[in-house]
């Protein structure tokens, strides 16, 4: 059967993206790429990320988009932009993110795969039973009385814990990104089967672009070309001692890399 992977958030980082498809042409070949949404904003070549998905698609590849956070203000820039690709009243970022898109003559196609991402909120699949959402779920309330916002934009503070420690499994392997970690986090229930995988590993701010295959329950991490923006190796979720799962064992970035 075949497989699907899902890649963390992109954010601008184009070249890793391209590194990315590269390698899953190998490593999971005819698989279904699921792309978990963030696709545009912050990194350095929007365009590429665009291009990249218009060849790899031209190619006969399946991709699927979900909606991040970022899609929504992502698209309304390059609204308000209109097809000259208007700045001036734009914040800087969102305003750099449209000049790129201009000149590589992507407008249109950015604002086309920003609607599809955004008619997307969430992906279902079986096999395990998953759900690739951009954030992830109110622990309390479970994946169906989770508002689509919250779904998209949860995310605990510095020193709370994250809400995955206190999902209680039954919406099935939730796959999400949206906050970054130092390292890929798979959480497992007692029988080792994964639960919630994160791979929002800040590619964009030096860390890695992850990708995460349901199937054959394996990562692949391509490392950043980013600078290093803080301290990456603190980004990580701290285990309460009252969590049902059990957290896979770290496997160093160069190992998963093969
Ligand atoms: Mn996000």
């Amino acid at each position: 059967m075949r497989d699907t992977v899902v890649i963390g958030d992109i954010h601008g980082c184009g070249e890793e993206l391209q590194a990315m498809f590269d390698r899953l042409q190998t490593w999971a070949r005819k698989s279904r790429i699921v792309l978990i949404g963030d696709l545009l904003t912050k990194g350095p070549r929007p365009d590429l990320v665009v291009e990249e998905i218009l060849a790899r698609q031209r190619a006969g590849w399946q991709i699927d988009l979900v909606c991040g956070n970022h899609e929504p203000r992502a698209l309304a820039a390059l609204r308000r932009a209109g097809p000259d690709g208007r700045t001036s009243e734009l914040p800087p970022r969102l305003a750099e993110m449209v000049d790129i898109l201009a000149d590589a003559d992507l407008l249109e196609d950015a604002q086309e795969i920003l609607r599809r991402a955004m008619r997307t909120p969430f992906l279902r699949g079986r096999n395990p039973i998953w759900t690739a959402v951009h954030a992830g779920v109110d622990p309390a309330l479970g994946f169906k009385r989770t508002t689509q916002r919250m779904r998209m934009t949860i995310k605990s503070a510095q020193g709370e814990d994250d809400w995955w420690w206190k999902y209680d499994g039954k919406d099935g392997l939730l796959i999400v990104g949206h906050k970054p970690l130092s390292r890929p986090l798979i959480l497992r229930r007692p029988d080792g089967r994964a639960v919630v995988a994160a791979i929002d590993t800040g590619c964009v701010y030096g860390g890695f672009l992850t990708a995460y295959r349901i199937g054959a329950d394996r990562l692949l991490m391509i490392p950043s070309k980013q600078r290093r923006q803080f301290n990456f190796k603190r980004r990580t979720s701290r285990r309460p001692t009252d969590s049902a799962w059990q957290v896979a064992s770290v496997v160093p970035a160069r190992k998963l890399l093969r």
